[in-house]
């Protein structure tokens, strides 16, 4: 059977059974809207039509005889949260979420990826890019601070090729994961980086931070030869977070993982008022920085307000 490297990084065989008439086993790699990309088990990879709103997503395993695509059970999804309240899956069964980070990029979505990667249950992981410039080791002596105790944290310089060695290690380990992030912080750069023959299209910077560009517009996923499979997406600026439990925050917050259940009087405490609450003790003696005791009042504030919200619909219907 004659095979190809094709532009995915996965091989792709150009004869052998048809899946025309027989069920045939396979991933999606791409969605185009009414068509999505499957490579099967067999080697194969084909383009099947889907209506527009099938909620089918890149990750998802699929049955396909003819042009009948049957999904088959997820093991993980994630879902954000957009700033006009619409629900976006962002792919389906991941192991690890990438949350890529560059000089004059927003930072403010990370708390809220981290907690709904965690809620998803994905290892969250964060990639300060563009490390080259000047500027960015003050960046990410700062996101090391917050966060360097929560989640790994990589810093490295794509298009300058330098940090890739220890995020490459940590991906063929087997693990599926996915790139977000705004547009322009270079995640299609980085996968370039680390699998050279895929070679994604990425953004001229032509303006004045080099982001904002929109390049990528269609989620891809792409196998890392050292083993391990990689996700890009668009770029997007929101991640607000859907269906999370005030106490699921409580425990995944970055920051909080050793304090809730084990410290404070009561289970299920949401350390905003509760007596004997070990969080806000650590805040009052200054352990906990009062900035980052304000973000998570604020999430938790979104977090009560959406599950307030779900109970009402739920008395009306
Ligand atoms: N200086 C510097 N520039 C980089 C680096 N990585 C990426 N860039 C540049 O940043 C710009 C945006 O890169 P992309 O890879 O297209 O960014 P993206 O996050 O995929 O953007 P969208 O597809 O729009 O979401 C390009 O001009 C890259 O050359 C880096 O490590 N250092
Ligand atoms: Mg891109």
């Amino acid at each position: 059977m004659k095979r190809e490297h094709n532009r995915t990084g996965l091989t792709t065989a150009t004869s052998g059974p048809s899946c025309t008439d027989q069920a045939c086993s396979g991933l999606i790699t791409a969605h185009h809207g009414v068509e999505v990309e499957v490579a099967f088990t067999t080697g194969k990879r084909r383009m099947v039509r889907v209506k527009r709103s099938s909620g089918h997503v890149v990750g998802d395993n699929v049955e396909v005889t003819g042009e009948v695509l049957q999904r088959l059970p997820r093991r993980t999804e994630l879902r954000r949260r957009d700033g006009r309240g619409g629900i976006h899956l962002v792919a389906a069964n991941l192991d690890v979420l990438g949350i890529v980070v560059a000089l004059h990029s927003p930072t403010g979505f990370i708390d809220r990826a981290i907690v709904a990667a965690r809620v998803a249950k994905l290892q969250p992981f964060l990639v300060v890019n563009k490390c080259d410039l000047d500027g960015t080791a003050a960046l990410l002596a700062d996101l090391r601070r917050i966060y360097g105790g929560s989640v790994p944290v990589f810093a490295l310089s794509a298009t300058g090729q330098t940090g890739l060695v220890p995020l490459k290690e940590f991906l063929n380990q087997g693990h599926r994961g996915v790139f977000v992030g705004s547009s322009g912080v270079g995640k299609s750069s980085l996968l370039n980086a680390l699998c050279p023959e895929i070679d994604l299209k990425v953004g001229k910077v032509s303006d004045h931070n080099g982001l904002g560009r929109h390049t990528t517009t269609v989620s891809t996923l792409h196998g890392l030869s050292g083993g391990g499979e990689l996700v890009d997406t668009p770029g997007f600026r929101d991640f607000g977070l859907v269906e999370t439990l005030a106490e699921e925050l409580a425990i995944h917050f970055p920051g909080f993982e050793e304090h809730g259940e084990v410290s404070c009087r009561f289970r299920n405490c949401r350390h905003r008022t509760e007596p004997g609450c070990a969080v806000i003790e650590l805040v009052e003696q200054g352990q906990i920085p009062a900035d980052r005791y304000a973000v998570y009042l604020e999430l938790l504030g979104e977090v009560e307000a959406d599950q307030n919200e779900a109970r009402c619909k739920g008395w009306r219907n």
